[in-house]
């Protein structure tokens, strides 16, 4: 696939275009992968969509009647979830459960994920290579972004994780699986650097040497949760800010997508992940460091946000670590990059050289700025 020029992504109204424009050629064939689904209408065309790590995603677009209408394609990626039927009974279990609580709403298939069935009945279709391929209706009219740009946008983000978490508080028994057991196990992340450390299959652990050293400087941080004794719940696990959509007209944080890693967790690693993707001004991969910074009054809005949805069901203990779960979160993301660097970028999409690794760099800058306002973050927190 031709590279995509920096600071651009197939995402959003603009990303088809943009994907025209520079010819991405596609991995799939769409246009067979969409006749196992019950699809009315004629397949017109299909793009690459999203700026999402792991998954395969694909906005595939319909002719129905003289309309053209979008839906949201998506290939699993099965050398992460290994086993794709088991993650699939977990999201249709939670949309089902969300369809059901939002049932009223006029727009509930805007607030809540609705997959589209395959021809045989099933949430899914598994072509001849073993791709476990799946379909939402796409939401129109709403967005999601990379870097947040207003504190009322983590108001909304924050407002709307906290809200999934309350809505799926009564989601019926059986326990959720594991899609990726120890998914948030901080230690055992940090078990797996220090592996990656000591094989450097990649002769990388040269160019790493002040990030390792502030990796290894931080390990007593990961336990903390773990033995602060906190309730188990059924969260998002993923709840970086270009996993909801924001509604184009009123900036109502509309529907959280990505439900992959929808699993027993802490309420307290959603937060964190908010902390981590919605307090600095820049992306992800930014190598300019210096733009990377906790943002006071970003965080002052996640945390209104998250409470004015969470405040009801979260212990003291839970509310006491909101600032923490930040830090750590931040670190255990900082840690996965690092490790996917030493190990020669196998787990997340990377588009340059040294995407891991700068990844990594954002991350622990952003835990240095959390550290440096913690003070502050509790305080304000108390007083909510
Ligand atoms: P990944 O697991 O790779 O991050 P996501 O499920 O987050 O994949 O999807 C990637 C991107 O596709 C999202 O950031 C969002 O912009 C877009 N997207 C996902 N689901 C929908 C949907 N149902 N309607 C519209 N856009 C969607
Ligand atoms: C991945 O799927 P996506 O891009 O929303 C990753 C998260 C990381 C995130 C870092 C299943 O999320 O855990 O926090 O990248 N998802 C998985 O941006 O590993
Ligand atoms: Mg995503």
């Amino acid at each position: 696939m031709p590279k995509k020029p920096e600071g651009e992504t197939a995402r959003g109204d603009g990303g088809e275009e943009l994907a025209k424009k520079y010819k991405m050629k596609f991995k799939h064939d769409l246009r067979a992968v969409a006749r196992q689904f019950q699809i009315p209408g004629e397949f017109l065309e299909a793009m690459p969509y999203g700026s999402g790590h792991i998954n395969d995603t694909y906005c595939v677009i319909f002719d129905q009647g003289g309309t053209r209408v979008r839906y949201l394609f998506q290939r699993i990626n099965h050398g992460i979830f290994k086993n794709p039927v088991a993650l699939m009974e977990n999201v249709q279990r939670v949309t089902a459960h969300l369809a059901e609580k939002c049932g009223g709403a006029t727009d509930q298939s805007r607030r809540s994920l609705t997959l589209i069935a395959a021809r045989d009945g099933r949430s899914f279709y598994c072509d001849a290579q073993g791709n476990h391929w799946r379909v939402y209706i796409f939401i129109e009219k709403a967005r999601t972004f990379d870097a947040v740009e207003s504190p009322s946008q983590a108001f909304q983000a924050a407002k709307a994780f906290g809200q999934f978490q309350k809505l799926l508080a009564d989601l019926p028994a059986p326990r959720l699986q594991d899609t990726i057991p120890d998914f948030h196990h901080t230690p055992k992340r940090f078990a797996a650097l220090e592996k990656a450390i000591a094989d450097d299959v990649s002769n990388r652990v040269r160019l790493a040497q002040p990030e390792i050293e502030f990796a290894l400087r931080h390990k007593a941080i990961c336990r903390v949760l773990l033995e602060a004794n906190l309730p188990e719940r059924v969260t998002h696990n993923d709840t970086k800010f270009n996993n909801v959509m924001l509604d184009d007209a009123t900036g109502e944080g509309i529907c959280v997508i990505d439900l992959d890693t929808v699993m027993p967790g802490l309420a307290l690693y959603d937060f964190g992940d908010m902390v981590r993707t919605a307090t600095s001004p820049a992306k992800e991969d930014e190598r300019e460091l210096s733009k990377v910074t906790l943002q006071f009054p970003m965080f002052e809005a996640l945390a209104r946000g998250y409470l004015s949805s969470a405040g009801e069901f979260l212990t003291p203990a839970e509310k006491k670590f909101l600032p923490f779960s930040g830090q750590l979160i931040t670190f255990e993301i900082g840690i996965r990059f690092l490790t996917d660097f030493l190990a020669g970028d196998t787990y997340f999409k990377v588009h340059r050289d040294g995407h891991n690794l700068d990844r990594c760099r954002t991350q622990f800058k952003l835990v240095e700025s959390i550290e440096q306002q913690e003070t502050a973050m509790n305080k304000l927190v108390e007083t909510i």
